[in-house]
């Protein structure tokens, strides 16, 4: 329940802080079958060490990665804990030409963009960060039309910890799905993955579009509970 209240905090900050009506419109929590993702090498695996509910899933090395297209101004969030040495990779733009993603790494202790086309990788901007073993944070993704920006959230889903900024034309097309990858620790996961939208609902004051982005979250978080 705590997790729930937490996710749905994160939810009202969202909201609250961008003064746009963000609403979910992708997600995926690991909860059941895989089938909706494409395997880039090894096979992920689904863990009983959940952020929500009671599964999360562990890529093995490989990268998995989806159809849903993502436009510019959507805030892609996962919850991710590594229990040893490792990276993991919230990807954008993914097609089976490549990614792009932001990783946290707690082997290198840093997070960084990469270009990774043809699911390798060319290193981007990189910022030193430490990263503690057995703690849940939250990675997001804003996609810009000139930036994406990336961050790292602490336990409670609200406290930003650190933040990075690259520029769209050093990485990859930008059209295409979600990518995940976990390496290092058989143990490191991620789970609840989702994309926020701003819907542009007319509405005449910001404070009425918080209200209602806040409500439409709280709804969407009741539902999964
Ligand atoms: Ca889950």
């Amino acid at each position: 329940m705590l997790k729930y209240l937490v996710a749905g905090m994160f939810g009202l900050s969202i909201a609250f802080s961008s003064q746009a009506a963000l609403v979910e419109v992708f997600s995926e929590d690991f909860e059941s079958s895989l089938d909706d993702w494409t395997t880039v090498g090894n096979q992920p695996i689904l863990t009983s060490d959940a952020f929500e509910g009671a599964q999360s899933v562990n890529t093995d090395r490989g990268f998995i990665y989806n159809d849903f297209a993502l436009q510019a101004g959507d805030v892609i969030s996962v919850w991710t804990k590594f229990s040893g040495e490792g990276r993991s990779y919230l990807g954008f733009g993914a097609t089976d030409a490549g990614t792009n993603s932001f990783v946290l790494s707690s082997n290198t202790q840093d997070y960084r963009f990469q270009d990774n086309p043809d699911f390798g990788f060319t290193e981007l901007n990189i910022t030193t960060f430490s990263v503690l073993f057995d703690t849940w944070y939250r990675l997001e993704v804003v996609l810009g039309t000139s930036e994406v920006v990336g961050k790292v959230y602490d336990t409670d889903g609200t406290t930003l910890l650190g933040s990075l900024t690259q520029d769209v034309g050093s990485l990859g097309a930008l059209d295409g799905g979600i990518s995940l990858r976990t390496f290092g620790d058989s143990a490191n996961v991620l789970d609840l993955l989702q994309v926020f939208r701003d819907d542009s609902i007319a509405v005449s004051s910001p404070a009425g579009i918080s209200v209602f982005a806040a409500f439409c979250i709280a709804l969407v978080f009741r539902r999964k509970s």
